[in-house]
């Protein structure tokens, strides 16, 4: 049983053997830990140098021991640190001794930082924002993740709340003196209102898919008929050996996928099966799940052999297979001739971009080109404020009340359009947890590790 009353103890550093590991404490024995640990409670927010004793008075370790006293700490509770030299064996020791402890436990994952949502130190969004700084790989990952712990999702959205609850309440007013004659441009006024935060709200759908992108990496698949030299480009672009070539072709059967640092942004790159029809029973599987990973890439390389006797059809058909389409936002396929040391006339078709990984033709081109694409996909300038589907979901149910409040006339029928109103303020509460919010928690904490 999980209980919000219990003190709740872990690691707050990675396991392991390093100079110094943290145990965290929170709850209403924090105070109690520590007095049972060192002898005494350090005065709050102070850090003290303190002997750490097991139960019968030996001496376990010299540490680091800090108190924060509720409401002034992180998770709103009473709170303790203890930094101690980081053996994992005397990790373990004091754990032991804390769970020995009444109405002590370990933490669950996320129980810290869902306990300082509780006590209103931190938004739903923020404590995502949190989750999201630990994981970030790149410099844009951690500049947007840190923007959402700072609060500028719960600013945007509260922002969007506080225009409609001043159009709700402008029409509880309308409710109100429904029998009096009211300035004709009232209804107007309040269509011009709502169609700007239409917009406002359509665009930061548009930017959050960017948004969306940056958090989880922009995806490049490698694709082409078998043969074409994929995973030799591949193990080129990463600088290692990762991906095993061979003049056989149906080499590749499964997909290799490489996380990679361009220019700060998340990249992932997946190298695939060639696609081809007469494939065997395996790779037929590797065939679907390079399709599969074409389709998921924000941006396809798609290799054809320059020794290929037609290479615009055999683009055509390859372009067919992967069924994506060429011209959406932000997906795009790119044309490559591979070995283009093989043949004596350059420029077969000048348009696309030749390489050869052999004699170096063309790379140096190609890193370039993949660099202004991925700044096509991910345009410099204001970071986006959505950054999850979970956001994009509760805006897109915003907008879909916003729309229905329009097609009411507020004079006729104030309460249809107050109540549409009164739904789109829901969806976005949700975002930063304002409203009915019980059921999100779970789904959001459980991504967290223990000990944050
Ligand atoms: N001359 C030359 N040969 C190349 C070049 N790139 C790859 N090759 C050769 O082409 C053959 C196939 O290369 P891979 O990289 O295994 O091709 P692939 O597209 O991954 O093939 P599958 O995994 O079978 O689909 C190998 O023998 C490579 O050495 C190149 O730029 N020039
Ligand atoms: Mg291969």
């Amino acid at each position: 049983m999980t209980s919000r009353s219990d003190t709740i103890f872990a690691l707050a550093t990675p396991p392991g053997k390093s100079a110094v590991q943290i145990i965290r404490i929170s709850g209403p024995g924090s105070a109690r830990a520590l007095r049972a640990l060192t002898g005494y409670v350090p005065a709050p927010r102070y850090a003290h140098y303190a002997s750490i004793q097991s139960p019968s008075g030996e001496l376990i370790d010299q540490a680091l021991v800090l108190f924060f006293k509720g409401p002034a700490s992180a998770t709103g509770e009473d709170t303790a640190e203890i930094h101690l030299h980081g053996s994992p064996v005397l990790g373990r020791m004091v754990m032991e001794m804390l769970d020995e402890m009444q109405h002590f436990r370990l933490a669950d994952p996320g129980e810290f930082t869902r306990r300082s949502f509780f006590n209103g130190k931190l938004n739903l969004d923020q404590a995502e924002g949190i989750a999201d700084i630990i994981d970030a790989n790149t410099v844009s990952q951690h500049q947007q993740a840190i923007k959402q712990l700072d609060g500028a999702l719960s600013l945007k959205t509260d922002g969007w709340r506080q225009s409609m609850i001043s159009i709700a309440a402008e029409l509880a007013a309308l409710i109100d003196f429904a029998d009096e004659d009211l300035p004709e441009d009232v209804a107007q006024k309040m269509a011009d209102q709502l169609q700007a935060l239409i917009g406002d709200l359509e665009l930061a759908l548009t930017k959050g898919q960017q948004g969306m992108i940056r958090r989880d990496g922009i995806k490049i698949a490698l694709v082409g008929k078998p043969n074409a030299g994929k995973s030799t480009l591949l193990n080129h672009l990463i600088g290692d050996d990762r991906a095993i070539v061979s003049p056989e072709a149906g080499t590749t059967r499964d997909l290799v996928e490489v996380a990679m640092d361009i220019n700060g942004v998340y990249v992932t790159l997946t190298d695939t099966a060639g696609l081809r029809q007469d494939a065997g029973l395996v790779e037929s599987e590797g065939v679907r799940r390079a399709i599969k990973a074409a389709k998921e890439a924000q941006l396809v390389l798609l290799l054809v052999d320059a020794n290929d006797h037609g290479p615009f059809a055999t683009y055509q058909a390859l372009l067919a297979e992967i069924d994506v389409p060429t011209d959406a936002n932000n997906q795009r396929v790119i044309p490559l001739l591979s070995k283009s040391d093989l043949i004596k006339t350059q420029g077969l078709l000048p348009e696309w971009p030749m390489i050869s990984v052999k004699d170096g033709q063309g790379l140096a081109a190609l890193d370039q080109l993949i660099n202004e694409q991925i700044e096509a996909i991910l345009p410099e300038g204001e970071a986006p404020v959505l950054t999850r589907q979970r956001h994009m979901n509760h805006v897109k149910d915003a907008l879909g009340y916003l729309q229905d409040a329009c097609r009411h006339n507020p004079q006729e029928s104030p309460e249809l359009m107050a109540e549409d109103l009164r739904l789109a303020v829901s969806a976005l509460g949700r975002i930063s947890g304002h409203v009915d919010v019980e059921d999100l928690l779970d789904h959001i904490f459980s991504s967290f590790c223990i000990g944050k």
